[in-house]
């Protein structure tokens, strides 16, 4: 084993559904992953992947930030990330087997941009049987104040719950999971190169990034025990190794959070 106090954040994972490991990445290799998404927004459009739109008065951040999807399809250094040796050893240990991957996105998250409300990532992905797992890594100093990851503890063990709609003046996405009585959703702190991973059965989401100047970004990968017998047709699963490793499809799935239409004028 070669990531450190991976032990008691096993037992986390178990009990709560998530855990964190600081510093899984060096500050080097994020401001590098960085650099990529910056190029890659400076350099436009990419269909299917990267969509911006004219902001034409609009007052939405994420008109002209969206989230990336798939970047590990158009950006070498995304797939190396994705596929790198110490999330698998960590997810290879959190699942018990071995790993595939399914997707990634980027958030770019800039000042002023909505959250994601609360959801479960099972209900998009609709792994079969069992559920995903997110890795979801930190490329700022993330808080409360710029819209960092909330985590329902104990959700883990609940089936998919049928989202409502969430509000649109906070949320880019229209699920919205209302934590289950008695439990609060519980904001997790990272730094760069901090990793958070969790089930993709955890109620999770985030609040708006109500900063002035703070962007939050994050790379974010799913990944699935490699003896996942269906999945959503929307997901292109990959060993560790690169390969593409197809499954069955599975019913009722979509991309990572239906979005909203922008907010502001078109
Ligand atoms: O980064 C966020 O704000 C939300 C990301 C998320 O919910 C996810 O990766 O499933």
């Amino acid at each position: 084993m070669t990531v450190t106090g991976i032990e008691t954040g096993v037992r986390q994972f178990q009990e709560d559904g998530f855990m964190v490991v600081r510093g899984l990445f060096a500050r080097d290799e994020i401001d590098a992953l960085c650099g990529q998404f910056t190029a890659l927004h400076a350099g436009g459009p990419v269909p299917g992947h990267f969509e911006p739109s004219a902001p034409g008065g609009s007052t939405d951040p994420l008109r002209r930030y969206p989230r990336v999807m798939q970047p590990h399809e158009i950006n070498e250094l995304a797939l190396r990330f994705l596929l790198d040796a110490r999330l698998r050893e960590v997810l290879e240990t959190l699942l018990g087997e071995e790993v595939l991957a399914a997707q990634s996105m980027f958030y770019f998250k800039p000042p002023g941009a909505r959250g994601q409300a609360l959801h479960q990532d099972n209900f998009y992905l609709r792994v079969e049987p069992g559920t995903c797992v997110a890795a979801w890594v930190a490329c700022d100093e993330i808080d409360r104040d710029n819209g960092g990851l909330e985590v329902v503890p104990g959700t883990h063990r609940m089936d998919l719950f049928c989202p409502e709609l969430a509000d649109s003046q906070v949320s880019f996405a229209r699920e919205y999971v209302a934590p289950p009585p008695g439990l609060t959703a519980t904001p997790v702190d990272m730094a760069p190169g901090d990793v958070l991973f969790f089930n993709g059965s955890l109620v999770h989401g985030s609040q708006p990034n109500r900063t002035a100047e703070r962007f939050r970004r994050s790379f974010i990968g799913h990944y699935v025990g490699a003896s996942t017998e269906r999945i959503g047709h929307y997901y292109r699963t990959l060993s560790m190794s690169g390969a593409r490793v197809p499954l069955p499809e599975s019913e009722g799935a979509g991309p990572c959070g239906t979005e909203f239409a922008p907010h502001g004028p078109h």
